[in-house]
C-alpha cells in the first residue's frame, strides 16, 4: 500500500521521477532483507520501500578510497553490502577515528537529513561493495519520516537513565530503528522460561516483573517498572531463557529493540548492563523465603 504521505506528494505533482536501476529479482529480495534491518529503512514497505530498492545503485570501491570526505557536500547516503570502513572524524585538529562499519550499516545520511556538509570521513578498509542512494529518493521517501522520529524521541531518549552516557548521535540512531508496542493490563509481555529476542524500554504506563523463586509456588512480583525503566535484556547478553515474567500493570506503551539492533547499538553498554543485572540477585536473595 502507498502511504498517505507518500501519496500526498505524488499527488501535488512535484516532479518526483526516481531513479531506477536495473537489477536481478535475486538482488532485489536480497536488497530487501538489506532494508529491513538497517536502520532508517526498516519501517519501509510495499510501493516506498521498492522505490527506495529500485533507485540503489551498487558501487565497489578499493582498500584505501576515501568514500566520503569531511567537509564535502553530500548527495547520497550509503548502506554497506559487504567489506569494512573506518570512521574519522577531525577533533581538535587531528583525524581521530570514531568507528567501524561493515556489512548491514549506513552513513553518509547526516549531510541528506539537515544538508550539512559530510561530518566525518569514511574510508574503505579494504575491498568493498556499497549501495548508494540519492538525494532526491531519500528526501521524498525516508527523510521527513526518519526526522520525524529522530525529533520525536530525542528528549525522551535522553532522560533514559541507562543510555544517558550515549553520544547524541547514537542515541538518534536508536530512535530510527525503535518500534512501538502496545499492552493492555494484565497482558504478558515476557514469560518466564521462553526464548527471548526483544529487549524493552518502558515509554508509557507501568509494568511488573515476577519470577517463580520456589518450584511449587506461584510467580513472586520482584520488581516494578516505570517510564524510563528497561527489561529483556538479559536472555540478549546471556543467550538464556527469560528469568522472569513481565506483566502490564495499566495500559502500557513500550519501545522495543531486536536483538540484532540491541547488539549492534547497545553492545557498548553491555558493561553497564551486566552490572545493574547484579542487582537482580540481591532482589531475588530478599524475596525468596
Ligand atoms: P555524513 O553525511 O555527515 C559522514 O557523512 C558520516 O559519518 C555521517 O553522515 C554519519 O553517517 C557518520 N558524528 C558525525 N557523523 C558520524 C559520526 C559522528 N559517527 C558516524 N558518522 N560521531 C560519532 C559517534 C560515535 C560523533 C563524533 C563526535
Amino acid at each position: 500500500a502507498v502511504s498517505a504521505e507518500a501519496y500526498g506528494k505524488w499527488n501535488k505533482k512535484e516532479d518526483f521521477h526516481p531513479r531506477v536501476i536495473p537489477k536481478s529479482q535475486e538482488t532485489e529480495k536480497h536488497l530487501s532483507k538489506r532494508l529491513s534491518t538497517s536502520f532508517m529503512f526498516s519501517h519501509l514497505h510495499g510501493t516506498e520501500k521498492n522505490i527506495v530498492i529500485q533507485a540503489m545503485e551498487e558501487k565497489k570501491v578499493n582498500n584505501g578510497d576515501t568514500v566520503i570526505r569531511e567537509g564535502d557536500g553530500g548527495n547520497e547516503l550509503y548502506i554497506v553490502e559487504s567489506g569494512n570502513l573506518k570512521c574519522y572524524k577531525k577533533i581538535a585538529g587531528e583525524d581521530k577515528h570514531i568507528k567501524d562499519y561493515s556489512a548491514g550499516d549506513a552513513f553518509g545520511e547526516l549531510a541528506l537529513l539537515y544538508n550539512a556538509p559530510r561530518a566525518a570521513t569514511i574510508i574503505a578498509d579494504g575491498q568493498c561493495i556499497l549501495w548508494s542512494l540519492d538525494r532526491e529518493c531519500f528526501n521524498h521517501i525516508v527523510k521527513d519520516a526518519a526526522m520525524r522520529r529522530r525529533e520525536k524521541y530525542a528528549d525522551f531518549l535522553s532522560k533514559v537513565e541507562l543510555l544517558a552516557g550515549m553520544d547524541p548521535y547514537e542515541r538518534s540512531q536508536l530512535a530510527d530503528v525503535l518500534k512501538t508496542l502496545f499492552f493492555a493490563a494484565n497482558d504478558f509481555v515476557i514469560r518466564q522460561g521462553e526464548e527471548g529476542n526483544v529487549f524493552y524500554i518502558v515509554e508509557e504506563g507501568n509494568a511488573v516483573a515476577t519470577k517463580v523463586l520456589n518450584p511449587d509456588q506461584p510467580a513472586q512480583e520482584v520488581l516494578r517498572y516505570m517510564p524510563g525503566d528497561y527489561f529483556g535484556e538479559l536472555a540478549l547478553i546471556r543467550n538464556e531463557p527469560r528469568a522472569a515474567n513481565v506483566q502490564a500493570v495499566s495500559d502500557l506503551k513500550c519501545l522495543v529493540l531486536d536483538r540484532h539492533s540491541f547488539k549492534r547499538l547497545l553492545g557498548p553498554l553491555e558493561d553497564i548492563l551486566r552490572r545493574n543485572a547484579k542487582h537482580y540477585e540481591d532482589i531475588v536473595a530478599k524475596t525468596k523465603v
